[in-house]
């Protein structure tokens, strides 16, 4: 099979890499296998993509450790820098082209799909600007020693990214990863492979050497799992699902031992006082939940509203959630696009269900939009208890579950009543409540009065079940470093 085939979607026609990206070049897996990536708004195949299976795994990081102690280890800081702010700079001038994958092989309407490229440069420009500005520390512990630190790269890094923002994510995982010196061995989720590999593409432009950035297609679990048990890989890099996020740590372990950062699933709380602008407060949450079709790992999925408030809010948001127009990812006022695959669409549908037969009550949405594409209605239920399913449990899709409540002290328990602890916002005009709430919430990142804002300086990740590791600003930089203490004797 062919190793690029020229793709026609509405806003551009381009040529679309097929192969697996290694040691900078494009080649065939050994098996020799192909997968179709599937248009979740027609639910036709776009295209076949090589599919790299663990033997390809293994080449991979060969190439990976092979530029690490070569042309990488004799590479400045500096350069490194420049080639980053080289593929931002590439990422921007294809945005066009870049945009288009995304909403063509994930559904993503196409400005959000540009505001997502636009955030990927940014993340690229930003860990650019800090290659050459990572450094130990002098230590003084007196006249006897020169004692000093050194912020090593750890090596090579394998990094298995999802579905929901395909080049955010590459993004997030290759900026860090090679600002602090490693190598790396990315695979892109099986449902959205092409943006990926576009973007390998793009680093071979920005004169990145050959190795340093390897790209494969391929399912979880093979090339996957073949990452997480590996014994030349240093570090491994996972955002998914929290079971597979376990699964990885346990192949961690059991292999020899590389280092873990992951970022998981959320059920994040978004809590509106009762003194909170109502207006401006309704976006944030339309926008907290309904989002990228609520495929946020941070989606702002259990809403809590002060009594007062309630009922004016409720018909509100109702409202607000009915006019998201849903449909084609290339009409220019889509908000919302169809839902990743069939089995996203059933889990959610699923989901559904079970909010219905547990006694919620739907106020919005709750069906499928037309019979082709994995559409699904914005979906908003009331009358939620704490132990019905939607509640509690990730649902990645448009739906949320509104609860009263009376007091601050009942809604941080209530808030805090979860296994995840990804994100949480609060809407209010007092300062002090907004402070005190935000303090007291176990959450990696709080948003007040906004949702959803991300910005590549601000880290990101999860308490509890949510994750191991911050990602985004300085905080990336030691997931991808280790500290080296030199102690020299000098009297
Ligand atoms: O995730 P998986 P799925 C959550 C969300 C969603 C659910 C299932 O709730 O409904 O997960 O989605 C790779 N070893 N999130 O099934 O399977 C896989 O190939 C190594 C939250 O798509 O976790 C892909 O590249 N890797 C989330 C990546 O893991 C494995 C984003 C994610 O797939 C593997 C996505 C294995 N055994 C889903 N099995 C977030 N945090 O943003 C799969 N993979």
């Amino acid at each position: 099979m062919e190793l690029t085939k020229t793709i026609s979607t509405p806003s551009v026609t381009y040529e679309q890499p097929l192969g697996l990206y290694i040691d900078g070049r494009w080649v065939r897996g050994v098996e020799e296998k192909t997968f179709e990536t599937i248009n979740p708004t027609t639910e036709e195949a776009i295209v076949a993509v090589h599919e790299a299976g663990p033997q390809d795994v293994d080449i991979a990081v060969k190439a990976a450790r092979g530029a690490f102690d070569g042309i990488w280890s004799q590479t400045s800081p500096s350069s490194r820098g420049f080639m980053l702010i080289k593929l931002a700079e590439l990422f921007e001038s294809n945005i066009r082209t870049l945009a288009a994958i995304e909403s063509l092989d994930n559904g993503k309407p196409l400005k959000q799909a540009e505001g997502d490229v636009k955030l990927a440069a940014s993340c690229l420009r930003y860990y650019g600007g800090w290659a050459d500005k990572i450094h130990g520390k002098t230590i003084d512990t007196g006249p006897g020693c020169f004692d000093y630190t050194r912020h090593e790269a750890i090596g090579v890094c394998g990094q298995i990214i999802p579905w929901n923002f395909p080049l955010l994510m590459w993004s997030w995982k290759v900026g860090p990863a090679l600002a602090a010196g490693n190598t790396i061995v990315l695979k892109t989720a099986e449902q959205t492979p092409l943006s990926g590999l576009y973007a390998a593409r793009l680093c071979h432009e920005a004169g990145i050497p050959a190795g340093v950035v390897n790209i494969i297609s391929g399912f979880g679990n093979k090339a996957g799992s073949a990452m997480a048990s590996h014994m030349d890989i240093d570090k491994i890099a996972f955002t998914g699902s929290t079971n597979v996020g376990r699964l990885i740590l346990e192949a961690a372990a059991k292999s020899n031992l590389k280092k873990v950062t992951l970022e998981l699933g959320g059920k994040s709380p978004n809590i509106v006082f009762n003194d909170a602008d109502i207006e401006k407060t309704i976006e944030w949450i339309n926008l907290g939940i309904f989002f990228n079709h609520g495929q946020c790992c941070c989606a702002g999925s259990r809403i809590y509203v002060q009594s007062v408030i309630y009922d004016k809010f409720i018909k509100a948001f109702k409202q607000r959630a009915e006019g998201n127009i849903v449909g084609d990812p290339f009409d220019e006022n889509t908000f919302q696009g169809p839902q990743i695959s069939q089995m996203q669409f059933d889990r959610i549908m699923g989901y559904i269900q079970s909010g219905k037969d547990q006694g919620a009550r739907i106020e919005a949405g709750g069906r499928r939009i037309g019979s082709k594409g994995f559409f699904i209605q914005p979906t908003i239920f009331s009358n939620v208890h704490e132990d019905m399913d939607i509640m509690k449990e990730e649902i990645f899709g448009p739906v949320c579950a509104i609860r009263k409540f009376d007091t601050e002290e009942e809604v941080i328990r209530l808030g805090n009543q979860s296994i995840y602890g990804l994100a949480a916002g609060i809407h209010t005009n007092d300062i002090r409540t907004a402070i005190r709430t935000a303090n007291r919430l176990k959450a990696g990142t709080v948003w007040i009065n906004n949702y959803n804002l991300l910005n590549a300086q601000v880290p990101f990740g999860g308490f509890k079940q949510s994750g191991i590791g911050r990602e985004l600003g300085k905080y990336a930089l030691s997931n991808y470093t280790q500290v080296k203490s030199v102690r020299v004797k000098i009297d």
